[in-house]
């Protein structure tokens, strides 16, 4: 078989090639997929102690698949005040999370300054905590409704304090599906300079993909190239910009208004997660999101491709408002001793993949 030929030779492969993929058996792509995954990441599992911040559910968007956006007239709409996100990081920080990851909706009552505001003064207070926030969805809905340009907000993120960019919005680029599940939201061409424009300044970012909906197995192909091209050119810049972890994300039916009736099983999980590891020869790293995959999905998923579970998140409102067991939660106890049960190495990292310790 002539795919078979080229992932031996380890040639980069086109989308014909990537679209052929799929006839592989699950143990075939996982072969090729642990190799790839063992040479550029030997047996470590990363994950990181961080919290997931989602200040408010009042959107103006209305994406089909989302189960957590609220009209303003919903009674569960709410928005944090500041003091009620400074207690928490307060909290989270005492606890030991080196991470924040603030994404919001495109609420049209809060200012680009309020928002902003909160990101300087959890900097002020602790300098050293990452803060990942701001997809490109956020930063789109800016334009729509602040006139900012793309350039604006992202040095406003720079000097606010946002360390780096999350994968969010990133949904499925093709154009047809993306105009029935997101229609008006930020399209694939913006998201894709947004991330282009951040990683010029010498920042770095992640890229989803939301998959298991109405999209086919050739727009997933699609959608991996789109971002190992961007990937391309941001890294020929040479000034450490670019995505770290490409993040395929499985969509979870519930309380949302896409009407998917199936559900993807774990085989075809598996092979969506190998097929980004062949595909995405620029891209370090490839995150088993626990949160939709199940954690432990996301550790055999170490076994075809993966490298990285995401992190403790302490708490989680998108896909939990979709069905994902995500609530509360993960201790770092468990993901090290599920890690090792599996045969892999835990590595605590930290947001751009330094190891801050290596429990062996
Ligand atoms: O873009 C919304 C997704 C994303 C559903 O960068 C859903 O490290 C599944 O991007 N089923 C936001 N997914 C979350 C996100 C993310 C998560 C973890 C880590 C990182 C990172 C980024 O949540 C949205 C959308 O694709 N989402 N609804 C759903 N029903």
């Amino acid at each position: 078989m002539e795919i078979l030929e080229k992932l031996q030779s380890g040639e980069r492969l086109n989308y014909e090639d990537g679209v052929k993929l799929w006839d592989l058996d699950l143990f075939d792509l996982g072969k090729f997929a642990f190799a790839i995954r063992k040479e550029k990441n030997g047996k470590n599992v990363y994950f990181n102690a961080n919290r997931h911040i989602n200040p408010s559910n009042l959107c103006a968007d209305t994406c089909k698949f989302c189960a957590f956006s609220a009209h303003r007239k919903n009674e569960n709409a709410y928005t944090m005040s500041d003091d009620e996100i400074m207690r928490i990081v307060d909290e989270t920080v005492a606890r030991g999370t080196k991470e924040i990851h603030i994404v919001s909706s495109h609420n049209p009552f809060v200012t680009p300054q309020q928002y902003l505001g909160i990101f300087k003064a959890i900097k002020q207070k602790y300098p050293l905590l990452h803060i990942k926030a701001m997809t490109a969805a956020e930063i789109d809905y800016w334009r729509r409704k602040w006139k900012m340009s793309y350039e604006e907000t992202i040095g406003l993120m720079m000097q606010s304090g946002v360390d780096s960019m999350p994968g969010g919005g990133a949904e499925i680029f093709d154009e047809d599906v993306r105009d029935k599940i997101c229609k008006g939201k930020v399209s694939s061409e913006q998201w894709l300079r947004i991330h282009s424009l951040w990683h010029a300044r010498g920042r770095q970012s992640n890229a989803t993909m939301l998959f298991g909906h109405i999209e086919s197995r050739a727009h997933r192909i699609d959608h991996i190239l789109r971002i190992r091209a961007l990937q391309d050119e941001s890294l020929s810049r040479a000034n450490g910009g670019g995505f770290n972890a490409f993040i395929p994300l499985v969509y979870q039916r519930e309380n949302n208004y896409l009407d998917v009736k199936g559900f993807l099983g774990s085989v075809e999980i598996l092979k969506t997660i190998a097929i980004s590891r062949i595909l995405l020869d620029n891209v370090a790293h490839i995150k088993a999101y626990w949160a939709t995959s199940t954690l432990s999905l996301a550790l055999v998923a170490q076994d075809f491709g993966a490298d990285d579970l995401d992190g403790t998140i302490e708490n989680e409102s998108i896909q939990s408002s979709a069905g994902a067991g995500s609530k509360k939660g993960q201790s770092k106890r468990d993901f090290i001793d599920m890690i090792g049960t599996a045969g892999f190495v835990p590595v605590e990292r930290d947001s751009l993949y330094n190891q801050i310790e290596i429990y062996e």
